[in-house]
């Protein structure tokens, strides 16, 4: 039996923006959102329409999250059956009742930004930083650089799913930046570099037909790793890779049987920003029927401190 090699072996000879923005850099190749990049994507609003790609935190249909994980709960503290009689309600002057609640959620499940420093190998994070940095919180890398910056810059999508003529791609599909282009070409659209790159699949489609059997044969579809790709991506000088997926690539690489690849030589190593489990149903429903695929993307991760990732609810503006 053949073993899968390790990362360190895998991408030996991969490429890295470390240092490139810096010895104190945190976010990576959002630098490449500059302001330029910000007006080219405001330059694209003609509709005035707004699509959030945030997915229902507590949706009573399921909660995709990445196995071993937990679905996000929410409880409740105070509602008018705690000022019943005997109730635990508050007695405030005037008679103020409200209601109160709070949810108990993985940083990593549901739509979120993940955090540079959130994946390693060989004992180093994005920009090497030292991999110790993360034990009991991230001192380096974490989503709070991310949050306080923000997210805004020209966005296309590429509806792979549409493309390929399919509802929705097949656990162990994969593609690659080819397939990206010809996608892009299809749709009449070119991929300009330092656009954020939002990826359909609608493989979740199938989580919400049947939980049990998604996660019983657990592999999403997705990008794969290979050198070229990986060029492709600090070529075109992506800033962010933004998908409806648990992972934003095929969760192992079917070459190598290696996991989550593309998670080490994009994000720590190109520092390219990871926004997972996006509901891109609405947008891509729209841009088939106008044929605009091209957009004004922002995002506003929630800013918590040292945190491997942060909820967000990302906004298309056509
Ligand atoms: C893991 O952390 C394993 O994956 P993700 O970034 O998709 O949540």
């Amino acid at each position: 039996m053949t073993t899968a090699p390790d990362l360190t072996e895998l991408l030996a000879d991969s490429p890295t923006n470390w240092g490139k923005w810096g010895a104190d850099d945190e976010v990576g190749s959002l630098n490449y959102l500059t302001a330029e990049q910000v007006l080219a994507g405001v330059g694209l609003i003609k509709k005035g329409e707004l699509f959030t790609l945030q997915r229902l935190i507590g949706d009573p249909n399921g909660d995709p999250v990445w196995p071993g994980r937990s679905p996000a709960t929410r409880e409740m503290i105070f509602d008018e059956s705690h000022w019943d009689e005997g109730g635990d309600g508050p007695a405030f002057p005037g008679g103020l009742h409200y209601a109160d609640d709070k949810i108990n959620a993985f940083l990593q499940g549901s739509t979120q930004y993940d955090a540079l420093g959130h994946v390693w190998y060989d004992g180093q994070i994005y920009n090497g930083y030292d991999a110790r940095t993360t034990v009991g919180g991230l001192d380096k890398a974490s989503v709070e650089p991310i949050a306080q910056r923000g997210v805004a810059g020209r966005a296309v999508l590429l509806d792979m799913a549409r493309h390929l003529g399919v509802a929705h791609l097949e656990a162990r599909r994969t593609f690659d930046h080819t397939d990206l282009e010809k996608c892009a070409a299809a749709q009449g659209i070119e991929i300009k570099p330092r656009d954020i790159l939002l990826i359909r699949t609608n493989h979740l489609d199938l989580f919400f037909e049947d939980e049990a059997a998604f996660y019983g044969d657990f592999c999403e579809p997705g990008l794969v790793y290979s050198a070229e790709l990986v060029k492709w991506f600090q070529d075109k000088e992506i800033p962010n890779l933004v998908t409806d997926t648990i992972a934003n690539e095929v969760t192992t690489d079917p070459h190598s049987g290696v996991a989550l690849v593309l998670h080490n030589a994009l994000m720590r190593n190109l520092g390219i920003a990871f926004t997972e489990i996006c509901d891109l149903e609405k947008l891509a429903e729209d841009c088939a029927g106008d044929g605009v695929y091209e957009f004004f993307y922002v995002a506003a991760p929630l800013k918590i401190h040292r945190a491997t990732g942060a909820p967000v609810n990302p906004v298309v503006i056509k």
